[in-house]
């Protein structure tokens, strides 16, 4: 080959750089109306090949990687991976060196680890004690029913999911704040009102 083009191997060197130092990419943003008023937005990003902690820094104030605790919360959240495939992290991972693959695993929100969502097989440390420590939503193993699978290996990572929660109800220690908030909207509006009618007509 020539010196005019270069040679295939710098330009496989130069698209690994451009990867490794590449931002995530928004792929996709959703909704979802929980129970008790918790509004959950989700978002996609592909971060091809990143580490579970690598994509944990990405994320923005308020934020976290997404935590799945219920069934209808699956159906809410592989709702917005339609159509696509790959392997996403979830905010889920096991504390410490576990040597059983199925021991410990938590949220990084601290809600309860009762409902669980593994694909037939996992967790499993497929690469040996401890190799796995972080869950991910995988569809490989049906595009259309995304599972979870105990990941390690980052050349399968194609993404990551976050997620934010808000609550649209006040909670019990705000609703003294409102009532006051309500209580002096009322008195200022009653003002206003009276001194509309007392006003002098001017002549
Ligand atoms: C990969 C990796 C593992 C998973 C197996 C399932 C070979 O390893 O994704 O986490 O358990 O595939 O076959
Ligand atoms: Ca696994």
């Amino acid at each position: 080959m020539s010196g005019k083009v270069p040679s295939s191997p710098l330009i496989i060197l130069l698209f690994s750089f451009a990867a490794a130092f590449a931002d995530p990419v928004l792929l996709s943003s959703w909704e979802w109306n929980g129970p008790e008023g918790i509004l959950h937005e989700f978002q996609a990003f592909s971060f091809s090949r990143q580490s579970w902690e690598a994509a944990n820094r990405q994320l923005t104030e308020g934020w976290h990687l997404a935590t799945i605790t219920s069934p209808e919360e699956q159906e809410a959240l592989i709702a917005g991976l339609e159509k696509r495939a790959g392997e996403f992290w979830l905010g889920g991972c096991q504390s410490g060196r576990q040597i059983d693959p199925e021991n410990d695993w938590a949220w990084v929100t601290g809600e309860s680890y009762n409902y669980k969502n593994w694909a037939p097989g996992e967790p499993n440390d497929a690469h040996g004690c401890a190799s796995e420590q972080y869950i991910a939503v995988s569809s490989s193993w049906r595009k259309s029913k995304w599972l979870w699978n105990d990941e390690g290996y980052l050349p399968n990572i194609s993404g990551y999911v976050a997620e934010r929660t808000t609550s649209s109800v006040p909670e019990p220690g705000q609703l003294p704040l409102l009532a006051a908030g309500l209580a002096a909207t009322v008195l200022m509006l009653r003002r206003k009102k009276h001194m509309r009618n007392t006003e002098t007509p001017f002549i």
